[in-house]
């Protein structure tokens, strides 16, 4: 009788989700799959998709892994993320609009494994503490903490997939004048719930996509200002009016923060939109994968296989322009290449590969060049396994609309729809404009509004 392999993954997020997913899809079409555990911190599935109130340390000790807010809507059209295996007319059973809050993309990532009946797999509560890898066996030894039934577990696999997400350990810098500043000072990571900062006077620092959303929060559930500042370039939006955008912050002296230009500003407190470091404290150095938050990391092949150890695997590590479905193309390609039916060429190969699309990620000059590089990289993936293919020209285009329906109106764009590429489903506008729908509940966002919600500052 052959061996049957055993797989271990790290984490139950859409990632590791995926994996699960593609597994289970080639066991449906008759192959024999390998044994799988599949080691989840948290008590449910869903990854950063779960929201948490808590900040800090979790109920068991462990960091928590969540960075999501209350009223966190999709920041992109939902039609660039959706499943090529299971569209939003199959979840929700009727149109919606492009932009859905969280608890309800939530409830579509979920609805889909539920169909696949995976939840088997998962060993919830359990945190991964250590793994390592024996030359002469070959195989990798994953300790864990069961917190539900407070053993400490080891066991070994012939292959580890890492799904543990990348925005969840803070980059978090430190300015002069920190450790007097009367406020409160917190990274992006803790920040959960705007209505802290209403009538407050707020400095976010940092120009990516938190700086943006959080601000906005802050804006529509009624901060009194909203001033963000750049390291490098402006976002360069046309801020509502009370919203201003400095140059770097450079220190803070009690209330007052003090910006590269000279300028001041009197705040209450400051949230550091700063990014999130690639972190793997379970990992050792051997088996660590080091990268900064870009499209192209180094030592993944076909941005999955780690070069220097190929039956160790990382998915979704890359900078995210697509998601849900670049992580599906990754975990059906790992998938592929953990049964053998796509070989790996030897290292050489590998590292030259690396490097040539390291090489191409370097000439990106601008967003459309980015998306047009992951959207490549991901046809390369499905051109290799039977993940359904999609249109990924057209969503590109669709980056490309949602880029500019940005610019034309940075409180306004989530008002917008688009079509599916997989149904040609057009979305439906949501029935509350974006800036006025305060609660982002499914329920509220699935049935009509049965009363205006006031409480947005005039
Ligand atoms: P995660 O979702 O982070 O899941 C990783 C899982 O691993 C978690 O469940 C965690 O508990 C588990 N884990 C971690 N360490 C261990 C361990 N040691 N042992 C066991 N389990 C472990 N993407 C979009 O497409 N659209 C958006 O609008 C969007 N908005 C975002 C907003 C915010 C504030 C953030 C932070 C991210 C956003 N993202 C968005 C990106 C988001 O991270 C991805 O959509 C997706 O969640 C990544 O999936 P993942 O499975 O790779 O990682
Ligand atoms: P990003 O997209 O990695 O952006 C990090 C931002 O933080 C970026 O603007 C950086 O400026 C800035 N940064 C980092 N270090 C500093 C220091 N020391 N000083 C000032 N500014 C700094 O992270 P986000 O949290 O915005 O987004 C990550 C995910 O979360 C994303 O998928 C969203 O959907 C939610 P730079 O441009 O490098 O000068």
């Amino acid at each position: 009788m052959p061996h049957q392999k055993r797989i271990a993954i790290i984490g139950a997020g859409p990632s590791g989700l995926a994996q699960l997913r593609a597994f289970q899809a080639a066991a449906e079409k008759g192959a024999a799959i390998p044994d799988i555990v599949c080691y989840e911190k948290q008590k449910d599935w869903g990854g950063m998709w779960n929201y948490t109130w808590r900040t800090g340390l979790d109920e068991n000790g462990e960091q928590v892994h969540g960075s999501m807010y209350r009223y966190l809507w999709s920041n992109g059209p939902k039609e660039c993320l959706e499943f090529a295996d299971y569209s939003f007319d199959e979840h929700f059973k009727r149109p919606i609009s492009s932009y859905p809050p969280r608890e309800v993309l939530r409830d579509y990532i979920q609805g889909r494994v539920a169909k696949a009946g995976v939840r088997q797999y998962i060993r919830f509560n359990n945190a991964v503490k250590a793994v390592t890898f024996d030359e002469a066996t070959r195989k990798f030894t994953v300790t864990a903490m069961d917190y539900s039934a407070d053993t400490l577990t080891q066991e070994e696999y012939d292959h580890v997939i890492v799904a543990t997400g990348h925005f969840s350990t803070p980059n978090m810098p430190e300015f002069p004048g920190f450790a007097s500043f009367p406020g409160r000072i917190l990274h992006a990571h803790d920040f959960r719930d705007a209505m802290e900062f209403k009538d407050k006077d707020v400095l976010l620092v940092g120009s990516s996509y938190s700086a943006e959303d959080i601000g906005s929060q802050c804006y529509k559930y009624g901060a009194e200002s909203v001033t963000t500042c750049y390291r490098t370039k402006p976002m360069g939006y046309v801020w509502p009016e009370n919203w201003e955008e400095k140059q770097q912050l450079v220190r803070v002296e009690g209330n007052l923060a003090h910006f590269k230009d000279g300028s001041t500003k009197r705040v209450d407190a400051i949230i550091l939109c700063t990014g999130y470091r690639h972190d793997f404290p379970f990992l050792t150095d051997d088996l660590r994968l080091k990268t900064q938050n870009r499209l192209w990391p180094q030592d993944l092949y076909e941005g999955v296989a780690y070069t220097p150890n190929p039956q160790l695997f990382y998915l979704g590590m890359q900078d995210l322009w697509y998601s849900f479905n670049l992580f599906d193309a990754q975990a059906w390609l790992t998938r592929d290449m953990i049964m053998g039916r796509i070989s790996l060429p030897d290292r050489t190969v590998m590292e030259a590969l690396n490097q040539h699309w390291r090489d191409e990620e370097l000439k990106i000059a601008c967003d459309a060049d980015a998306y047009e590089f992951q959207g490549a990289y991901i046809a390369r993936l499905i051109a290799q396994s039977d993940y359904p293919s999609f249109d990924i020209e057209a969503v590109n285009k669709i980056f490309l609309q949602w880029k500019k329906d940005k610019k034309a109106d940075i409180m306004g764009y989530r008002n917008k729809c688009y079509t599916s590429v997989l149904t040609g489903t057009t979305a439906v506008p949501h029935h509350t404009p974006w800036l006025w729908a305060m609660d982002d509940s499914q329920d509220a966002y699935l049935r009509p509004p049965t009363k205006p919600d006031t409480r947005r500052r005039e």
